[in-house]
């Protein structure tokens, strides 16, 4: 549908005003609003993620269109709340406690929200007791952590340990990632998903419920 196609090629474009445009008009044209969201918003942020993994996208054009898609979800918000779609699931993210870096965190967030995720974002400098209680307060599916310092990176084990001490290590998906963090390190302390960037963090957390 050309709409939809409209809506698509802009958040690829990181136009916000041709994206939002494209969603005013669907709407007015009584578009389905899951729809809308489905085929041209998340379509776009999928490839957006897609183009950023084989190098043809970088951090600014994930950013736009990024802000892109978030205005026009804003827009389809009280449309997709009427009709009760169901998110994927809950994720509780934040930067680890000591560490105020958070402009990574908040492009996962976009990825993540792109992708369907409900998001409960701790902001930066999280301790560890907090993730555990908003993980029990949301009942969430997923902990996500970011550390942008080899020094806070530690804190991602405490915070793991942290579930466990709580009992509730088993009822949530534990993702990390950040500019230090490695495979290798996320095995050592027992986290469930590493992922090197935004895109492949929404991409293997969806793939984790297997949907
Ligand atoms: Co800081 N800083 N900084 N800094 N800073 C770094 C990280 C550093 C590498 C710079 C350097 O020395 N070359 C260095 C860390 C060295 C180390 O530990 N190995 C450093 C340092 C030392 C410091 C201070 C200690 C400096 C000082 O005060 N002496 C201090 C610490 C403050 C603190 O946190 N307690 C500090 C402060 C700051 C600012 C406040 C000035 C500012 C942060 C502003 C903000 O975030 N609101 C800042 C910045 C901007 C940087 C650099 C320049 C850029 C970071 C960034 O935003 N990158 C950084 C150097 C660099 O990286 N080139 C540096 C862009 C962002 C999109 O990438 O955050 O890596 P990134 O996120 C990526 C991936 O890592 C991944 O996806 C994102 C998108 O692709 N990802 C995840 C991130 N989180 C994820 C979570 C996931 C999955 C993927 O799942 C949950």
């Amino acid at each position: 549908m050309a709409i939809l196609d409209d809506i698509y090629q802009s958040v690829l474009k990181g136009d916000m005003n041709g994206a939002t445009e494209g969603v005013n008009k669907a709407l007015a044209d009584n578009l389905d609003a899951a729809e809308i969201l489905n085929k041209g918003l998340i379509a776009a942020m999928t490839k957006v993620g897609r183009l950023f993994e084989q190098g043809e996208y970088f951090v600014p054009d994930m950013l736009i269109a990024a802000r892109a898609m978030q205005a026009s979800t804003a827009l389809l918000k009280p449309k997709l709340v009427e009709a009760d779609i169901k998110p994927l699931g809950k994720i509780v993210i934040g930067t680890v406690q000591g560490d105020l870096h958070d402009i990574g965190k908040n492009l996962v967030v976009m990825m993540l929200e792109g992708i369907g995720f409900e998001i409960i974002d701790l902001g930066a400098d999280v301790s560890p007791e907090k993730f555990v209680e908003a993980v029990k307060e949301h009942s969430a599916e997923f902990m996500a952590m970011s550390a942008l310092l080899t020094t806070t990176m530690m804190v991602m084990k405490t915070s793991v340990e942290a579930l466990e001490e709580a009992g509730v290590r088993d009822k949530v998906k534990v993702m990390i990632g950040g500019a230090p963090v490695t495979q290798k390190f996320a095995d050592e302390i027992g986290a469930d998903i590493y992922a090197p960037d935004g895109s492949s963090g929404a991409r293997k957390a969806k793939e984790s419920l297997g949907v």
